[in-house]
This record gives structure tokens, sequence and C-alpha cells, in this order.
């Protein structure tokens, strides 16, 4: 005799089942992560944020829907912090200069010429000054810094051709830096006329000539395309500068330990990759920038390093710095 199992005997049956722990409840909706950034597709900070997304989809299958909007799209740059603390946004990639708004003991990572180098900065971030630094971050903003990538190390991008060698050389220059007090201070202090602006806006401010230079790394000069409305690039050094790749606390505490784990991996993967490519690219973009057209050369880096380490310790910012923390760093090899 054929038995007839209907479509109610069977899904009576799971569901018992289920109850009794025999079958697994069904697949949780993967959580939203999405990602903003200013940076654009072809930079070395864009392109890790696929390096994190595929880690992230290897170590914890079907858990996470990881969105990277890039160029600023999702939120203006300057303001994913709060976004994030507001709940609207689940990461991002922020910079000491967007913790010092908030956290103004951070400025001292804005600090031009305190990182000597991308291999101090990684033990800097991966030591005890790190541990401390993003524990704040985590009570006072409410935000999980993942880790610590190498944006690179700041050099002068000019559109005009004055040879600079000295910050008294800058005395005019409207130089562009980002939108906050901590940038301007340091355009300020390199000798120029700082101008805030947002990164998505300095290409066409510099083929108008609204603005007279910028400030970036070489391997985002090249990305963004700077070399092709500028003439110059004057080799300061004056900031190893840091972006973090950073996840809103509630997002956070949301994740069980595997999760947090897997998370922590995939970041770690992205910020190795990041700094691998930038720091090779660093090492030949000169060759690339010349055969532009530009003129690349080193100014006087001591005297700039003499005034802009005199403007910060001058400054009300250093005053905020914790105790001692500026010997711990340079004691850091
Ligand atoms: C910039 O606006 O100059 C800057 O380099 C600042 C960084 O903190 C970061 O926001 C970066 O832009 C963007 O990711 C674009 O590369």
């Amino acid at each position: 005799m054929r038995t007839l199992i209907s479509r109610r005997t069977l899904l009576g049956a799971a569901a018992i089942a289920m109850t009794l722990g025999l079958m697994p409840a069904e697949a949780a909706d993967p959580i939203q992560v999405r990602i903003s950034t200013p940076a654009v597709e072809t930079d070395w900070h864009a392109k890790m944020l696929t390096v994190f997304k595929d880690r992230l989809e290897e170590l914890a299958p079907g858990q996470f829907a990881v969105e990277i909007h890039l160029n600023g799209t999702l939120f203006k740059q300057g303001t994913e912090p709060a976004a994030m603390q507001r709940g609207n946004l689940e990461m991002a990639m922020i910079s000491a200069f967007d913790i010092a708004k908030q956290i103004p003991e951070w400025s001292i990572f804005t600090a031009g010429y305190l990182i000597r180098d991308p291999d101090h900065q990684a033990k800097v971030f991966g030591g005890d000054i790190g541990k401390e630094m993003y524990q704040r971050v985590q009570d006072e903003m409410g935000i999980k810094v993942l880790a610590a990538g190498y944006l690179g190390t700041r050099e002068l991008n000019l559109r005009t051709d004055k040879e600079i060698k000295v910050p008294a050389d800058l005395a005019g220059v409207k130089l562009r830096m980002p939108s906050s007090d901590t940038w301007l201070f340091l355009g300020k202090a390199l000798g120029a006329n700082p101008l805030p602006l947002a990164f998505g806006e300095v290409y066409t401010a510099l083929q108008t000539g609204a603005i007279d230079a910028q400030d970036n790394p070489l391997p985002t000069v090249k990305a963004a395309k700077f070399y092709e409305v500028t003439k110059q690039v004057v080799m300061t050094n004056h900031l190893v500068d840091a972006i973090f790749l950073s996840m809103a606390g509630e997002t956070w505490e949301k994740l069980d330990e595997a999760q947090q784990k897997a998370v922590l991996e995939a970041a770690d993967a992205a910020v190795k990759y990041n700094n691998e490519n930038r720091i090779k690219d660093e090492a030949e973009l000169v060759t690339f920038l010349k055969e532009q057209g530009l003129k690349v050369y080193s100014p006087d880096v001591e005297a700039f390093r003499k005034t802009v380490q005199q403007a910060y310790l001058d400054s009300e910012w250093s005053k905020t710095w914790p105790e001692g923390m500026v010997d711990r760093i340079n004691a850091v090899q």
C-alpha cells in the first residue's frame, strides 16, 4: 500500500524536529554592512574594501552583506563617524583628524613629523599605544577601530611652478586641506594659507585655480589624477598618514564571538593588501609623475620639520596630548 505524505505532514514533522533541536533553524538574514569612503575606485584603500568583503565571505559564508560605497556618495567626507554613531552606517575608513574632532587627544596623530615611516606607524598602532587609544574611541565615540591602514606619506602638490624650498616659500599659497580644525592647522604649520575643501572637489579646484595646491600621498595623486592639473610635487614627507577601518559599536556588539573574529581577520587582510601595494607604489611613483611632466624634488625637509614641530608644540593641540605620549611614540622602534 502506498503511503501518501502530504505537504502539511512534512511541514508538521519539520516543525517538531526543529523544536526538538534536530534541524537547524532557518539561516538568519545576513548582517548589513555598508561601508562609506570618499576614496576613488583605483586607490588602494578603496580596493582593500573588496579584499575585506571577499575575505569575510570566506570566513563567515552568507553571514554578512557587505556594500562598498566609494567617492563619498553615501556619506560626505568627515561625516562618517557621526553617521556610524547615529546608527545610519555600519563601517567607514576614518582618519585621526576625524577622531580628534571628538577626542582632542587624538590630534597627536595629526601632527606633522611625528610618526617616522610606515613601519613605525604599524608598530605604534599595533602595540600598547594603539590599544589604549582605540579603547578611547570605543568608549567615548562608540566606534570600534578594526585595523590601521597606511594611507601614505603626504607631500605637497602644486599647480604653480614657483620652487618651494622652505616653509616661507608657501606664504600666501592657497593650500587645500580637508575640512576640520586639525587639518587646517597642519596646512598653516607648513607655512601655507589653508582652505577647507572636500576631496571630491579638489581636481576641479586645481583645474580652475580656485586653489594653488593640495597635499596627499603619491598613490592618491595618481589615483585621483591630480597630476593632470598640477605642475610639481614637493617631497616634504610632512605626515605619515593612517586610515582606520572602523565599525559602528552598535553593529560590532551585535556580532557573536566568531563573527567578531572573522571581521577582525578580514580587516587585517585588507590593510595588509593596502599597505603592501601602497608602499611599493610610493617607491615607484616619482618616476611616473616625472613622466607626466611634473617636477618632483625634495625641499629643505629639516626646515619644514623644525617649523612644523615647533608650531605643534606651541599650539593648543599639544596641550591635550596624553602625558608622556610623544616620548612613548618616539621610543617605539
Ligand atoms: C584628503 O581628503 O586629502 C584625504 O587624503 C584625507 C583622508 O583622511 C581620507 O579621507 C582620504 O582623503 C580619502 O579616503 C580619499 O583618498
